[in-house]
């Protein structure tokens, strides 16, 4: 019976250092010690044995589950030291290897020319203002005078929630949340992405970014905004640039007009950005329409405005001589790296 006993530790306390010689992780070292000194393992299933062991024989007994725990501790802890000698060495830092580059993004051209834009309107006394993409009706188009049956209002033309808002179309609703916080007099710019269903091409998006400005005054004429965007255009593109207006509409300002550019290009010689006409098409703008003040709570008769509003991606492709606006939205790096 004891020489059986003896037989039965030995045998455990040979595989259990086998199998912890082998142990790749903690797991595999704590699944050896559960199997041997658990509460269920092999050694302490044997000690149930002792007591049918004769008296003579209870000592050596003894004896030998010491040296059979004592053993597999021992290994255990060897194991142990053995897995955390081999994580230092992989945490280990060799302070010879060459050091690895961060892949360092650039600022997306678009992001730019707002920041660049708002800049140069900054220093002519514009703050910069921002407000929500998802609109509602009234901030997007009616405080804006566009009569009820303007194609712009079209599903066709706008994206509209199921709840009635709409993705907004124009920041000009973002001008008239600032208007209904403060007093005039009111100058600024409020530069953002705006939304309207078209079939994209090389120049329609989805998408597209917009800076509109608005100076509201005692005294403002269509002169002032002239030479606003004359200072503008001459800043950002960083030539001379002379400003012509023709006449146009929009539901928002009265009397309304295009404003064109002369060519960034060929300074107005004519060439193939311009089309040989010399001149580039850049903004619409116009004197605040009366209406639009008084839905504001503005009196007309106080006071009066300019308003313009441009394409972000439009001045970027110009500026940079890029054809094609899809290339704002593709996320090629090799596309991004260049500016
Ligand atoms: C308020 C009142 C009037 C902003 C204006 C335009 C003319 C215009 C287009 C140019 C190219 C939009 O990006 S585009 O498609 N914009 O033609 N925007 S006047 O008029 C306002 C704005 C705010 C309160």
């Amino acid at each position: 019976m004891l020489e059986e006993l003896l037989t039965k530790l030995r045998e455990i306390t040979a595989s259990a250092a086998a199998d912890l010689e082998a142990a790749k992780t903690e797991a595999d070292i704590d699944a050896v010690k559960n199997r041997t000194l658990g509460r269920n393992g092999a050694v302490t299933a044997l000690s149930s044995m002792m007591g049918k062991l004769p008296n003579e024989s209870k000592r050596d007994a003894g004896k030998a589950f010491n040296e059979a725990k004592t053993a597999i501790q021992d290994a255990l802890n060897a194991a142990r030291e053995r897995l955390e000698s081999v994580v230092d060495e992989k945490n280990k830092i060799d302070v010879t290897l060459p050091g690895r580059r961060w892949a360092i993004g650039t600022k997306h051209p678009v992001s730019q020319a707002i920041e660049d834009a708002c800049a140069i309107f900054r220093r002519m006394g514009f703050i910069a203002v921002t407000g929500p993409e998802l609109e509602d009706v009234w901030h997007n188009f009616d405080a804006l005078n566009a009569p009820l049956t303007h194609p712009s209002r079209d599903p066709q033309d706008t994206f509209y929630l199921e709840d009635g808002r709409l993705l907004r179309t124009q920041t000009s609703a973002v001008q008239i949340r600032t208007m209904m916080g403060r007093k005039p007099p009111l100058r600024i710019v409020s530069p953002g992405r705006c939304y309207r269903r078209d079939t994209p091409d090389a120049t329609h998006g989805v998408h597209f970014h917009q800076l509109e400005g608005l100076y509201i005054d005692k005294q403002v004429s269509l002169a002032d905004l002239k030479s606003t965007l004359m200072t503008f255009a001459s800043e950002f593109f960083g030539r001379e640039i002379e400003v012509r207006m023709r006449p146009s509409f929009f539901p928002f300002t009265e009397p309304s007009v295009e404003c064109d550019f002369s060519c960034v290009m060929c300074g107005g010689k004519g060439c193939n950005v311009c089309k040989n006409s010399g001149w580039l098409e850049i903004a619409g703008a116009g004197m605040v329409n009366p209406k639009v003040l008084e839905n504001v709570g503005y009196d007309p008769k106080e006071v009066q405005g300019y308003a313009f509003g441009f394409g972000l991606e439009r001045l970027a492709m110009i500026k940079h001589r890029i054809n094609d606006l899809r290339l704002f939205s593709d996320n090629d790096v090799r596309f991004l790296h260049q500016f």
